[in-house]
């Protein structure tokens, strides 16, 4: 036996089977429902030839390089050889790469050229939902870019953010630039005007010096930087809070030997995620900068940035989802147990069918949150669609970052342990979820946002909200098989309005304790609402009409279900504080 070679082990053998693994095929082709959306709202050749040619090179070519970031992460020298502190990201040949292709595929620039009028937003987003989960995290600076761009273009471009308005939008690689987000201190992320501590020193030449230190700031290998701090008057005082803080432009350079100016970068952070991409400390020490808003206007002058990144993470956990449910099914055609592939057990099929009905819904919500950017910025909008907009943002935002990780840890369970092992690069899109609910706004702070927006509007964003997701069941009304999730979406919209009756009698402490399951509510009953209109089209195909069924499954309105079983009355803080601190 063993001469004849027969052992099955031994130490020039390690067996005769090897798992194949999952592929990556072009994400484009394989998103029946990205194609139903776009072959239902830009039916443009142009757009599905640049779609699919895209997809061919994320597939084949961009997502190597993604791979390449999160191996090669970036790193901070302080210190030339000769000792001089310069303070150098060195970040891999990929991540360069990445800036390239972003200019050259215009993932920022098509939101500024319009070419497909008020669709073009929703075509840029397409792009970059392609490109997100294949860019080492790329997305990431051009969200901030995307996001600044959008800042000087509405307080106007003019100098001294002319220039940089042309370099965030152009599809030159050698002129791009690209812009980080400097908002958070050691004090606060959230609660920003209370947590800023840095100051603007005015200068004789109507610029300003600041003096502070950025918490965290990604991307931190950027050109320039949007940035909040406190002017100073003469006699070095400040004012308080929100009213205090100001919007700054500053531009990261160096001198002639290499230091950065005004800039020290204390560290990197060590990260769970988002290794690809540099997050630093910085030690503002006299960075020159250009105010942009009005004195004390900061927070509302950068809201536009805020608008527009929150959009950007919400396009990625999609992303995030559709990639991990795109690999397991492949995986699921390769990969046997109990004697046929898993494709064959109903029950896998039946997990990976919940996580695509939970990635529909987040697609269909993201791209109608696009489509209402689009809009507005096309000079389209109603008053509808701007309420519709300013609301649905924060909720698309939360709600999708939750998913992303259920969907997405789902998803790595669905290799068994290859989804735990690290060179797969799986366990990355784990961590990488992570933080899509934690930056640009966490679940609560944005559940309160979703708060005070509808407070201050006195009713006029939720009755556009009811009026509009109405609208989406329209065309339902003689669709039968449909019948069962347009019930559920109109009962759980007459439960919102009763509990919105309801809680405009309670004390305000009342709402807060609500706002979280509000915002779910509001996210789930949209979903529902443009699941169903999806299935109703003409071109849908009958898995649009399950999904939709299977969607309004879930518990449309959580609010009510749970101000039901009093979780909201008073009694409840500090039943919950007791819980909390139970020794
Ligand atoms: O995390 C960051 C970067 C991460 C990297 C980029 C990732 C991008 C995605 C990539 C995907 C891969 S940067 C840091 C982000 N930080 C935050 O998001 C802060 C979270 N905290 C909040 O959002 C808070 O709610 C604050 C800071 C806005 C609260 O401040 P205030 O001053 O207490 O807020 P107020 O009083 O509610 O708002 C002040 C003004 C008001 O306008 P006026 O004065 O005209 O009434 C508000 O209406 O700002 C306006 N405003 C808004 N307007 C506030 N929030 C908004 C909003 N969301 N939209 C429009
Ligand atoms: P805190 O504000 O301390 O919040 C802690 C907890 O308290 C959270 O769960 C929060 O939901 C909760 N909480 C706070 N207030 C309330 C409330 N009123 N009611 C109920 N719950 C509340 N920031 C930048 O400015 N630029 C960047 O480039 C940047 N990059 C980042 C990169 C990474 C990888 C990470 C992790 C963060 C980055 N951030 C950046 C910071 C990020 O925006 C903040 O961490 C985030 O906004 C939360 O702020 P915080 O860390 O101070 O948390």
């Amino acid at each position: 036996w063993e001469a004849a070679g027969y052992l099955p082990f031994s130490r020039a053998k390690i067996g005769s089977f090897f798992q194949e693994r999952p592929v990556l095929k072009n994400p484009f082709l394989e998103d029946a429902l990205l194609r139903g959306y776009l072959r239902r709202h830009l039916p443009q050749e142009a757009a599905f030839s640049d779609l699919c040619a895209f997809g061919e090179r994320v597939a084949n070519e961009v997502d190597d390089w993604g791979r390449e970031c999160e191996v090669t992460p970036p790193r901070l020298v302080h210190f030339d050889p000769w000792g001089r502190r310069v303070d150098h990201i060195v970040t891999s040949p990929a991540w360069k790469h990445m800036k390239d292709l972003s200019a050259q595929e215009g993932l920022v620039a098509i939101g500024y050229e319009r070419s497909f009028g008020e669709w073009s937003r929703v075509y840029q987003m397409s792009k970059l939902y392609i490109f997100s989960p294949s860019s080492g995290l790329y997305t990431c600076p051009l969200a901030m870019t995307d996001g600044a761009a959008k800042v000087i273009q509405s307080i106007g471009v003019s100098w001294p953010t002319d220039e940089a308005y042309s370099r965030l939008t152009t599809r030159q690689p050698d002129r791009f630039w690209t812009s980080g987000q400097w908002m958070t201190e050691r004090q606060g992320g959230s609660d920003v005007g209370s947590g800023t501590e840095t100051v603007a020193v005015p200068q004789t030449d109507g610029s300003y010096k600041l003096h502070g230190f950025k918490w965290f700031t990604s991307a931190t290998d950027a050109d320039m930087t949007l940035t909040l701090a406190r002017i100073q008057d003469r006699t070095g005082a400040t004012t308080p809070g929100s009213r205090g803080l100001s919007l700054f432009y500053a531009e990261v350079s160096r001198d002639e030997e290499g230091r950065l100016k005004g800039i020290e970068v204390q560290r990197l952070k060590d990260k769970l995620g988002t290794r690809q991409m540099p997050t630093a400390e910085l030690l503002l020490d006299g960075l020159q900068a250009h105010r942009l808003s009005e004195e004390g206007r900061g927070v509302a002058s950068i809201a536009n940035m805020l608008t527009i990144t929150r959009i950007h993470n919400s396009v990625s956990a999609a992303a995030a989802m559709r990639r991990v449910v795109q690999l397991a099914r492949d995986y699921a055609t390769r990969r046997s147990a109990f004697g046929k592939p898993l494709k064959d057990h109903p029950l896998h099929i039946q997990t990976l069918a919940r996580m695509e009905v939970e990635t529909r819904g987040a697609f269909l919500l993201v791209m109608d949150v696009c489509r209402l950017l689009g809009r507005e910025e096309s000079g389209m909008a109603t008053q509808l669609d701007t309420h519709l907009l300013r609301l649905l943002t924060p909720v698309v935002k939360l709600y999708t970052g939750k998913q992303a990780v259920a969907v997405v840890s789902e998803g790595l369970e669905s290799f068994g342990g290859q989804g735990y092992i690290e060179d797969t690069g799986l366990p990355g899109l784990l961590r990488d979820a992570q933080v899509l609910s934690i930056w640009e706004g966490t679940t609560n702070v944005l559940s309160l946002d979703v708060l005070r927006c509808v407070a201050r509007s006195s009713g006029m964003v939720l009755h556009a909200y009811v009026t509009h997701a109405k609208s989406l069941l329209a065309g339902a009304s003689s669709v039968s098989s449909l019948a069962p999730a347009v019930k559920a979406v109109n009962s759980a919209l007459s439960e919102l309005e009763d509990f919105v009756q309801v809680a405009a009698t309670r004390a305000p402490g009342y709402l807060e304790l609500a706002a979280r399951d509000l915002a779910y509510s509001l996210a789930r009953i949209y979903t529902g609402a443009l699941l169903i209109d999806h299935a109703c089209w003409k071109g849908a195909s009958p898995s649009d009409t399950y999904a939709a069924l299977r969607w309004c499954e879930h518990d449309l309105c959580p609010v009510a279900t749970k101000q039901a079983r009093g979780c909201y009355d008073p009694s409840t803080p500090p039943l919950d504080a007791a819980l909390v601190y139970d020794r």
